[in-house]
C-alpha cells in the first residue's frame, strides 16, 4: 500500500481557542450572545435547513442555549486532562489562545491569577512533551477594547502591543511559536462585510480600516515578542481559499477570482511582509466563483455545515506559498462531523495532498487539526462538532472518536498509509473538460 513518511520532527497536533473551550469567558462575543441568541434560534431553520440530517440537528440549534458560549468545555479547568488525551493520541504539539479579556480584564490593568494559569498551561503542555503555539487574539475583545472601537480604531494595534509586550515577558520562557492573530479576513469578512459578527457592520471602509489595524498590530507584536526573545517564531493565522473560475473561458468569473484571492489570501501577507518567521494555512474552503456568486460542486462531499470537502485545494494553496520561502505550518483544517463518517477520510486525503506538495520542495513543518474537542462554533454555537474528541456538554465526559485514533497512528509513525492516494487528483480540469459542474449556493461561512 502506499506510505508516505513526513520529515523527521515534522509537528502533529490539533488547535482550540480560548472562548470556544474554556468557559465563562467574558468579552465582546460574550456580550453580543446575550443579546442574539434569540435571533440565531430563529434564524437557524431558514439557514441551514437544506442540510441533510437537519431534523436531527434541528432541537439543538433552534434552542437559544445552543448559542450561549457559557461553561463551554470548561478546558479552563479541565486542561490537563485533555492535554493528557493529546499526548495519548501521540500529539506532539497544541496550539491555543490565550484570552485577552481575561489577562487585562480592564484597560491597563494585568491580571496575576489569569497570566499564572496559562504559565500552568504551558508548563502542562511542556511535562507532556508538547510544543506549545500560543495565539495572541482568537478574535475575541475585552469589552473596554470593544468599547473603543474594536479592531477598527488604530489604537487597537498598540493596545495589542502593549497586551503582547506583557504576556511575552510572562510566558516568553515557555513558548517559542507565537501565532499573533487568528484568521484577520475571517472577522474583516464576517464582522465588517456581512455583518454576521460583533459588531455586525457593512462597510467596505471599515474592512478596508480594520485590514491595516490588523497588519499594523500583527507588526507590532512581531518586534515586540522578538525584542523580549529573538529566537521567537512569529507568524499569524491566516486562513487561505482555494478559488477557481465556475468557467474557465468566463472572464468576469476570472476576474473575480483574481479580486478574491487577492484580498483574501494575498493581502494581508503583503501589509505584514517582513513581519513574518513562518506562514500558516488554515484550510476549509474551496470557493468556485461564478462572478461573485460562491457555487458548489455537488459532486464532492460536504461537512455537516454543507461546506465542501476538497482536499486537492490545500496543495495548491501550499504550491502559491512555497514563493515566500519561509517554513509553513498547517494550522487549522478540520470539519463539522457528528457521527465521525468523514473526519478520518478528510484527514488523510488531506495529509497526502501535504505530503505531495512537501516532496516538491514546500517547506511544511506540521498539522494542526481543528479541533482536539467539540467546541462553541460561534454564531452557529454548539451543533457542529469538530471533535477528534467528543464533548456531552451536560456531563463534560470527552469521548475519543474513532478518526482521533487514525490520526494517533498517524502522529505516532509519522507515516500516513494510504490506499487511494491523490483522491479526486485534477478533478477540476476534469470538469473543465466535461463542460461546467452541477451548482446550488455555498452555504454561509466563516
Ligand atoms: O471554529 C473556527 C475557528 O475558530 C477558526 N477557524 C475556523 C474554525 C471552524 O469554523
Amino acid at each position: 500500500m502506499p506510505t508516505f513518511r513526513f520529515p523527521q520532527g515534522f509537528l502533529w497536533g490539533s488547535a482550540t481557542s480560548s472562548h470556544q473551550v474554556e468557559g465563562h469567558t467574558h468579552n465582546d462575543w460574550s456580550e453580543w450572545e446575550k443579546k442574539h441568541a434569540e435571533r440565531l434560534a430563529r434564524e437557524a431553520h431558514l439557514k441551514f435547513g437544506h442540510l441533510p440530517h437537519w431534523e436531527q440537528r434541528r432541537p439543538v440549534a433552534e434552542d437559544p442555549a445552543n448559542y450561549i458560549s457559557g461553561a463551554a468545555c470548561d478546558h479552563y479547568n479541565r486542561f490537563r486532562e485533555d492535554f493528557d488525551i493529546a499526548r495519548e493520541l501521540g500529539h506532539t504539539a497544541h496550539r491555543f489562545s490565550l484570552e485577552w479579556s481575561r489577562i487585562e480584564p480592564e484597560e491597563g490593568r494585568f491580571d496575576e491569577a489569569a497570566i499564572q494559569h496559562y504559565r500552568e498551561v504551558l508548563e502542562a503542555l511542556r511535562e507532556r512533551g508538547i510544543e506549545p503555539f500560543i495565539t495572541l487574539w482568537h478574535w475575541t475583545n475585552p469589552v473596554w477594547i470593544a468599547e473603543m472601537g474594536g479592531v477598527e480604531n488604530k489604537k487597537f494595534a498598540e493596545r495589542f502591543e502593549r497586551y503582547t509586550r506583557f504576556v511575552a515577558g510572562r510566558l516568553g520562557d515557555l513558548v517559542k511559536f507565537w501565532v499573533t492573530l487568528n484568521e484577520p479576513t475571517s472577522i474583516i469578512g464576517a464582522a465588517y462585510l456581512n455583518g454576521n459578527w460583533p459588531p455586525q457592520k457593512k462597510s467596505l471602509l471599515s474592512a478596508y480600516r480594520v485590514y491595516h489595524v490588523l497588519a499594523e498590530a500583527h507588526n507590532r507584536a512581531f518586534h515586540a515578542i522578538h525584542e523580549n526573545d529573538p529566537d521567537a517564531q512569529v507568524g499569524f493565522a491566516n486562513i487561505l481559499q482555494s478559488f477557481v473560475p465556475y468557467k474557465k473561458d468566463s472572464w468576469s468569473d476570472r476576474v473575480t477570482v483574481t479580486l478574491a484571492h487577492f484580498f483574501t489570501n494575498k493581502y494581508m501577507l503583503r501589509l505584514t511582509r517582513d513581519h513574518n518567521d513562518f506562514l500558516t494555512v488554515q484550510y476549509y474552503f474551496h470557493t468556485r466563483l461564478r462572478f461573485i456568486r460562491r457555487t458548489h460542486n455537488l459532486d464532492h462531499p460536504e461537512s455537516d455545515l454543507g461546506w465542501e470537502i476538497y482536499p486537492e485545494g490545500i496543495y495548491h494553496i501550499l504550491r502559491w506559498l512555497k514563493r515566500y520561502n519561509l517554513p509553513i505550518y498547517i494550522t487549522e483544517n478540520g470539519l463539522a462531523d457528528d457521527v465521525d463518517s468523514r473526519r478520518a477520510e478528510f484527514i488523510r486525503n488531506h495529509l497526502c495532498w501535504i505530503h505531495k506538495a512537501i516532496s516538491e520542495g514546500v517547506d511544511v513543518r506540521g498539522y494542526f487539526h481543528w479541533s482536539l474537542l467539540d467546541n462553541f462554533e460561534w454564531d452557529k454555537g454548539f451543533w457542529p462538532r469538530f471533535g477528534l474528541v467528543a464533548v456531552d456538554y451536560a456531563t463534560q465526559a470527552r469521548t475519543l472518536r474513532e478518526s482521533a485514533r487514525i490520526y494517533a497512528e498517524i502522529c505516532r509513525t509519522n507515516t500516513l498509509v494510504l490506499a487511494d492516494p491523490y483522491l479526486g487528483e485534477r478533478s477540476e480540469e476534469k470538469e473543465r473538460a466535461t463542460g461546467t459542474a452541477p451548482e446550488i449556493p455555498a452555504s454561509p461561512g466563516t
